[in-house]
């Protein structure tokens, strides 16, 4: 893994301008398991991510190595009268170690560094090459997008959901290994934070040669897909 030598993640450009606050959060206590294990475990919550209030907590595997992993927007700026805003967040990226323990990564060698008041993100794989890249909007401030260039290439999984619902929301997935070993569950969702969505076509990270691609579909059918050694995507059809 080249994480450690160079930045996994650069500026690929600027998109657009983002939203203004509607609301007051002092955090986003989001989604997944990973998220759960984050807030539960104070061990595991690095002083780093507590600096700043966090809008969005993303939950997926940014360096590839089949362990999920937490990515915090970060700052508040319109605070009220009196209180000083929170600017001391530049975007976190918390590696996963698969037991509920995250490690923070610095901004020198995520090469996130948004220094805005950063609200919602998503993550896509924009440039389909298998690392997940990751958009962070900013309130009053333009959007980055950040092109992932560091990661282990995973598996692209793209499923198509039963009539009404296309992109299968509410599916879980899982990778499964030799072993009977199962990886991290991923569910796709509809909204993943202040006014933003992830990309209903995950990019699963591989911790090993996983041999099928275990479905939870929405409405509870579950289906087995064997996948090759190598294979780099796959699309799944809803079983009607
Ligand atoms: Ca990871
Ligand atoms: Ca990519």
């Amino acid at each position: 893994m080249t994480i450690a030598r160079r930045p996994p993640i650069k500026p690929a450009s600027r998109v657009q301008r983002t939203s203004r606050v509607t609301g007051v959060y002092a955090a986003c206590l989001s989604w997944g398991k990973a998220v759960s294990e984050f807030l539960r475990a104070g061990r595991s919550r690095p002083a780093i991510a507590q600096i700043a209030p966090a809008f969005y907590a993303g939950v997926a595997d940014f360096n590839g190595d089949g362990k999920e992993d937490i990515f915090l927007s970060q700052n508040f700026f319109p605070t009220e009268i009196g209180t000083p805003r929170y600017d001391a967040g530049v975007g976190l990226l918390l590696l996963g170690n698969g037991k509920g323990g995250f490690s923070p990564m610095s901004s020198r060698a995520s090469g996130i560094a948004v220094f805005g008041d950063q609200r919602g993100a998503a993550f896509a794989d924009f440039n389909r090459d298998g690392r997940l890249d990751l958009a962070i909007s900013q309130n009053g401030a333009a959007t980055k997008l950040y092109q992932n260039v560091g990661a282990k290439k995973g598996l692209i999984v793209q499923l198509a959901g039963p009539p009404g619902n296309p992109n299968a929301v509410g599916a879980q997935m899982r990778l499964h290994y030799p072993g009977n070993r199962l990886g991290p569950a991923r569910e796709i969702q509809a909204g993943s934070g202040y006014w933003s969505v992830n990309s209903p076509v995950q990019v699963m990270g591989l911790d090993g040669d996983a041999d099928s691609v275990w479905v939870r579909w929405p409405g509870g059918k579950e289906t087995i897909e064997p996948i090759q050694r190598g294979q780099t995507k796959v699309r799944l059809i809803h079983p009607n």
